[in-house]
């Protein structure tokens, strides 16, 4: 049981209460992870996304002392307008602190997962993870994503984890913390921006049904946590891995010589990236995340006709 203050757009309640398909998305992707206008754009697109897939979106982000489970027009473009240095970027840690603080939050993949749960949300689609940095064994840089995904049932649809990080390490934590992580469609895991990381994948799943089916069938084992899906970005949006690699590089060895850290890195290397690429690396995230919403939408429509 929980008291949590949550605050229902008029569309995410209705669907709610009638036990119909809802997507959760996040807000992080919003306020630090995309430059205005493109990320009001983006926003209403994969809300749209969900919505011709038959399921309701439910964006999630805290504002005013209580948890928004879905966004009006008006807040989604104030959100969107918000300087990144004046939203919170939100994880477990700090998500209670912003609450009885006032402030803004963005939730990020943790945080957007614990709203979604409290809300009875099973089913969240993002671009990208977090997860280990590259340097981690110096840096101690883990995302609490990873964390997130071992204890929140939540179903994550991304486009695997994004590859600024070390993917292969990334992995690793995944497995050590029990997490089922099921590339969808192929036997390679995808790399963000890259459909293939050459990286053999867990599990893999080629239906919505087997995806909803497979996180039924947790619950019903008492497992908790959390599955991750990981949904290769769609072919004509690609950037392969050759391409974006010695650009991914750059931004690190500039990310270091300025001393970024913390919850500053992977913001920083989105938006070094992006003018490195000249907006290209925004375009295939623009075309991952609204793949993501589709599928996540489909396993939300799965998930009800199973219930
Ligand atoms: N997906 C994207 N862009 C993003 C994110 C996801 O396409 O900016 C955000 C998510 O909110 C994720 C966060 O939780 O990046 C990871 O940040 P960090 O590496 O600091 O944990």
């Amino acid at each position: 049981m929980h008291d949590a203050p949550l605050t229902h757009s008029p569309e995410a309640a209705a669907a709610l209460a009638a036990g119909g398909p809802v997507v959760a998305l996040e807000s992080t992707i919003i306020t630090h992870g995309m430059p205005w206008p493109q990320n009001l754009d983006m926003a209403r697109e994969v809300e749209a996304a969900v919505r011709a897939a038959g399921a309701t979106p439910a964006t999630i982000a805290v504002m005013g002392g209580s948890i928004h489970v879905g966004l009006s027009e008006d807040a989604l473009e104030a959100l969107a307008r918000t300087p990144p240095e004046q939203a919170m970027k939100l994880s477990r840690a700090d998500l209670a602190a912003c609450l009885v603080s006032g402030r803004t939050g963005a939730t990020t993949v943790a945080a957007t997962m614990i709203c979604a749960h409290l809300a009875g949300i099973r089913v969240f689609a993002t671009g990208g993870i977090g997860g280990v940095h590259r340097g981690a064994e110096h840096s101690f840089d883990i995302s609490a994503d990873l964390q997130e995904l071992a204890q929140t049932p939540v179903t994550v649809v991304a486009a695997g984890a994004k590859a600024i990080l070390d993917l292969p390490k990334t992995w690793e934590v995944l497995e050590t913390l029990g997490v089922p992580v099921i590339a969808y469609g192929q036997d390679t895991l995808p790399a963000f921006w890259s459909r293939d990381s050459g990286i053999p994948a867990p599990l893999r799943m080629d239906s919505p049904d087997q995806i909803a089916a497979a996180a039924a069938m947790r619950a019903r084992l008492g497992l908790g946590g959390g599955q991750l899906v990981a949904n290769p970005i769609p072919a004509g949006a690609e950037i392969t891995q050759s391409q974006i690699l010695p650009v991914i590089l750059k931004a690190l060895d500039e990310a270091e010589a300025q001393g970024i850290a913390a919850k500053s890195v992977t913001p920083f290397l989105l938006q070094r990236i992006f003018e490195l690429t000249e907006g290209r690396s925004l375009g295939s995230n623009i075309a991952l995340v609204l793949n993501n919403a589709r599928l996540a939408a489909e396993i939300a429509v799965a998930m009800t006709k199973a219930a």
